[in-house]
């Protein structure tokens, strides 16, 4: 008898949309295979959890039915393509999401082995039948040192947290606001290891500017360059980040120019002023209805009291409207009507879902996955972290600041799924129930945080916090965030650019 292995499965979903018959298909996904529950990705994608062994082939033939597919979602290559999280707010949001579908495409393995193994599986049992061996045109035999990942934003929101990766766009327009071509960054990531100042968080370098044609071989060369570049002999090292290191970012960019044979033009200015995603209803220019809907850790099932997985699949069931995953694990319901508005309310109600988040600590919250399924977590953390929120929220009201936008994050280890360093208040575990905590990092998204101490439990954290915000209710400058107020109050030193996530 065979052990009762159980998988998890990572959607491809560039752009992040998904239409009511999707998203009923990818619901019924859930019930059938997985453990009940649909998990929003910090990469604007879905995860499916318990998927056992012998369903996984079932599983993977749903995902096809619902016309999408797991391709690329892991592995040394160019990974789920992220971008704004409402492609639908404005014709240049909508060139982002177009953008974002077109370049995930170009760099899609070029393999056939995905439909052999998962969709036409009797070819595969079939063992006189010769393998077939695909040409891969970019990857070549090897692919990339390690994994590879694109964000494209539109300022003045940054909601893809588009420095903390390997490669980011950021929307530049002209004076009739529309789409002039994209400012280039190269070298932001996350992923560290406790003790080892040789792996760092790291921003993204702003390089240039491309026009929208150019925009997808700018992706490529740049994902290039890291295939030969990159190191191949110390995976801890491998990521786009430290061959930026390595080389410098301005040889990076002259070998980039030289293999498209043009130089990117001068980066243009922009000002991002928020990572987070705006929370309930707001009319987009057309006067269509949106409603942001927060979803704790990313997590859709039902829970006692709040159908939340169920209200979702009536909205779906209802129609009329397109749901767009972001990458704060939150969803977006698209382009409703009035009547449609007045209709979602009305099922969200009857399933107990409130659309107001309690605090604007918990509407600025993402946590990773961590226990039970990651086998990397130190420590809790999509548990722990809205448990968390509820004491700090004690905390924010003796400050006053209970509606105030801080963006928390936490991560049960230091590989960073959830960009911790991104934020103003981040948890990264340690061991059980210790996690180390961070300050400091940029409201919007441009600045990372530093460490403020290490090893803290709940009492402590809450112990640490809770006079700092009343020291920023009391202290801060007109409109001053509390990443900025930290670094201004002398609590931590600010992270500039490059390797100095580690310098005290
Ligand atoms: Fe991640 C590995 C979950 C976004 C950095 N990540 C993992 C694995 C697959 C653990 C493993 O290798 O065994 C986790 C699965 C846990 C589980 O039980 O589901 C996992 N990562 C996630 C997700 C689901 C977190 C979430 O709660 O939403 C996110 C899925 C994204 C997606 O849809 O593609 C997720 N991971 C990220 C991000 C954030 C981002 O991409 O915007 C990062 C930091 C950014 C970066 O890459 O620098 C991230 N994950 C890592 C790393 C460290 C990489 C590094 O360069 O050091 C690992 C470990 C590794 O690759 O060796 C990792
Ligand atoms: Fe797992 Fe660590 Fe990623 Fe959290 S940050 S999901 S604990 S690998």
């Amino acid at each position: 008898l065979e052990k009762a292995f159980s998988f998890m499965i990572r959607l491809r979903l560039p752009g992040g949309l998904v239409s009511p018959e999707q998203w009923i298909k990818l619901d019924d996904i859930a019930g059938t295979y997985a453990n009940g529950s649909l998990r929003l990705t910090t990469r604007a994608t879905f995860q499916y959890h318990g998927v056992i062994k012998s369903n996984l082939r079932r599983t993977m033939q749903a995902i096809n039915g619902a016309c999408l597919d797991t391709i690329a979602a892991c592995g040394d290559v160019n990974r789920n393509v992220m971008c704004v999280a409402n492609p639908f707010f404005s014709p240049v949001h909508a060139a982002a999401g177009e953008f974002a579908r077109k370049v995930s495409d170009h760099l899609l393995p070029k393999t056939s082995a995905y439909h052999e193994i998962w969709l036409e599986g009797d070819k595969v049992e079939d063992m006189s039948r010769p393998a077939v061996v695909d040409t891969e045109p970019l990857y070549g035999t090897h692919y990339l040192p390690r994994k590879f990942k694109i964000v494209i934003a539109v300022p003045p929101h940054n909601d893809g947290d588009v420095f903390a990766h390997d490669l980011g766009y950021i929307a530049i327009t002209n004076a009739k606001g529309e789409l002039a071509g994209w400012n280039v960054s190269i070298g932001g990531g996350m992923g560290m290891t406790h003790g080892d100042t040789a792996t760092f968080p790291r921003t993204g370098d702003v390089i240039g500017f491309c026009t929208p044609e150019q925009a997808v071989d700018v992706a490529e060369k740049v994902m290039l360059v890291q295939r030969d570049w990159g190191n191949r002999e110390n995976r801890a090292n491998a990521r786009l980040k430290y061959t930026v290191e390595r080389f410098g970012v301005d040889k990076y960019r002259e070998e980039v120019e030289s293999r498209l044979g043009y130089k990117l033009g001068e980066a243009r200015p922009f000002k991002f002023t928020s990572m987070g995603d705006p929370i309930g209803w707001y009319q987009g220019p057309d006067k269509k209805w949106h409603l942001g809907l927060f979803i704790e850790a990313g997590r859709i099932r039902d829970f006692p009291g709040r159908h939340l997985r169920t209200a979702i699949r009536e909205i779906a069931e209802a129609g009329g409207i397109t749901f767009s995953v972001t990458g704060n694990q939150n969803i977006i319901i698209c382009n409703a009507s009035a009547k449609q508005k007045t209709r979602i309310d009305a099922i969200l109600k009857s399933h107990g879902i409130d659309i107001a988040t309690s605090s604007g600590l918990r509407r600025n919250s993402i946590s990773c996955v961590a226990l039970p399924t990651c086998a990397l977590a130190l420590a809790e953390s999509e548990r722990f972290l809205p448990e968390l929120i509820t004491t700090l929220e004690d905390s924010l009201d003796k400050a006053g600041l209970r509606n105030d936008d801080i963006v928390i994050r936490m991560t049960g280890c230091p590989n960073g799924c959830g960009r911790p360093y991104m934020a103003e208040i981040g948890f990264v575990g340690r061991s059980p129930g210790l996690y180390n905590l961070y300050l400091g990092a940029a409201h919007e998204g441009t600045r990372l945080n530093k460490l403020y101490a290490q090893d803290v439990g709940k009492a402590r954290i809450v112990e640490l916090l809770e006079p700092l915000f009343v020291r920023y209710a009391k202290e801060r400058d007109e409109g001053e965030s509390f990443g900025d107020f930290v670094i201004r109050a002398g609590v931590v030193k600010p992270t500039l650019g490059g390797n100095t996530f580690h310098d005290d």
